[in-house]
């Protein structure tokens, strides 16, 4: 292996709605960097629909698409940039999988989330899940970074 030096990157978290109403934030950040990322922008807002489509662009017409906006404008998300040697899919692993109910003990979802019986699943993270859509999510909530 001659690469022994991989490039710092970065990538989009937010603590969801129910993860702000739930108190999680901090426990949020607390994972983050515990796992030895640095924090660089993170900021209190509440999403509109235009940043909302263009983020969850890909699950247009899903049948959870529409539920999944209105979730997330129920209340502010903590948006984070966090930064460090593959956080891509280290944040990814630190949140688990998709459906909290399944998602492994250890990680964010497994430990604080679960199903409650709603149409989307309220799963308290998102996570970039690729360089590439980390840098389109970032230039959108964060266009000054
Ligand atoms: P992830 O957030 O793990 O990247 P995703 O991008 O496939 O998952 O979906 C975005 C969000 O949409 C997800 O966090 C919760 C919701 N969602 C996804 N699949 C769903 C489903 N089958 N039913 C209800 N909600 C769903
Ligand atoms: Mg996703």
């Amino acid at each position: 292996m001659t690469d022994t030096h991989a490039a710092v990157e970065r990538t989009l978290v937010l603590v969801k709605p129910d993860g702000v109403r739930r108190g999680l934030s901090g426990e949020v950040l607390r994972r983050i960097e515990a796992k030895g990322y640095a924090l660089v922008a993170v900021e209190l807002r509440t999403a509109d629909d235009d940043v909302l489509a263009a983020h969850y662009a890909e699950h247009e017409g899903k049948p959870f698409y529409a539920p999944l906006v209105e979730f997330m404008k129920s209340g502010p998300v903590l948006a984070v940039v966090a930064e460090g040697q593959r956080v891509v899919e280290g944040f990814r692993s630190l949140a688990g999988t998709t459906d909290p109910t399944t998602a492994a003990p250890g990680t964010i979802r497994g430990d604080l989330g679960r199903d409650w019986g709603l149409k989307v699943q309220q799963n308290l993270v998102h996570g970039s899940d690729s360089p590439e859509s980390a840098a389109r999510e970032i230039s959108l909530w964060f266009p000054a970074l």
